[in-house]
Formats: structure tokens, sequence, C-alpha cells
């Protein structure tokens, strides 16, 4: 298969390589992920690009009781790249994206950004991840995004049996 004819198709096993994901530069036109999948050779262009400044707005859904791991991985030297999460619903998502009330953020200034949120609640949660350009000599950066979803809490009774309602 040629390469083109892959882009953007996450295959099952773990992997998908360089998606045509854009646009996705605001809070209203986020990228739908799926946790669990890692995704290869995305790009942010900074303000220093000729090509613009181009924030990534992802989407992803949790599970019930479940915690949220989202790594980013890149080379600092290229451009110092950060991640942001919000709760979708929250409208809380915003640009420029540390002057948001965000949930957590990976904002050091070496390689790579790991965050983790605990979906606590008991139904699936949609939230978003940003990915935002540190600095005003940014140029662009290549980047991987994993997302990885595990369970954490002690969902023993999810939810009515097939008898319900059977109160009184
Ligand atoms: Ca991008
Ligand atoms: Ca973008
Ligand atoms: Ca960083």
């Amino acid at each position: 298969m040629p390469e083109s004819a892959s882009r953007g198709r996450p295959d099952s096993a773990a992997s998908a390589v360089s998606p045509a994901f854009e646009p996705n530069d605001d809070c209203l036109t986020t990228t739908a992920i799926t946790a669990g999948t890692t995704y290869l050779g995305l790009s942010r262009t900074g303000p220093a690009s000729v090509l613009g400044d181009s924030p990534d707005f992802y989407t992803v859904n949790v599970a019930p009781q479940s915690d949220l791991q989202v790594d980013l991985t890149f080379l600092t030297a290229n451009g110092d790249v950060d991640v942001y999460l919000w709760e979708a619903s929250s409208g809380d998502c915003g640009y420029p994206m540390a002057g948001t009330p965000y949930l957590v953020r990976g904002f050091s200034g070496s390689d790579n950004e790991s965050i983790t949120w605990n979906n606590g609640s008991f139904s699936a949660v949609d939230y978003i991840i940003g990915v935002e350009a540190f600095g005003a000599t940014f140029d662009c950066n290549d980047y991987d995004l994993t997302t990885t979803v595990t369970p954490t809490g002690t969902l023993n009774c999810p939810g009515p049996d097939a008898f319900d309602p059977n109160d009184t």
C-alpha cells in the first residue's frame, strides 16, 4: 500500500502515521481521536512559522471511572511543545491555552510531555487535548500523540438489571 493510503487511518494495532488532522485550530474544531492509539508524525506550527500559528485540539472519550494519560513525544530542541486538558462540556477550552482554567497541563522545558487526569464520574466524558507552542520564536515541531485509558474504579454495579424497574 502506498504510504499516502494509510494516512489518517489508525490501524487496529496501535498506531497511525501522520493523519490529515487539520484544521483543528480551535476548541470548536477539534479532531476526534481514539483512546489507546498512538498517532505518529503530527505537526505543530507556531508564531514564527511561514505556515502560521496552528494550535492543535483533539477530543478523546474516556470511559467512566478511568484515568486518561496523554503523552506527547518530541525533541524540545526543535521547539518547546506543551499540552493542556479541558473537559469538553465545561466550555473552559480556549486560546491562548495558558490563560484558560485548564484541568492540568504539561509545561516542562524538556523533551516530551505527559499528563494524567481521572474521570471519577460514572459516565463517559469527552476531554479536549490542546497542543501548544511555547515562545514567540517557535517555528514548527513534529510530535507523536498517545492516549491511554486505564480503569481505576470499582464499577461493580454499573446500572439496572433486566428486571428493573421492580422496586415496589
Ligand atoms: Ca497540527
Ligand atoms: Ca492545527
Ligand atoms: Ca514543553
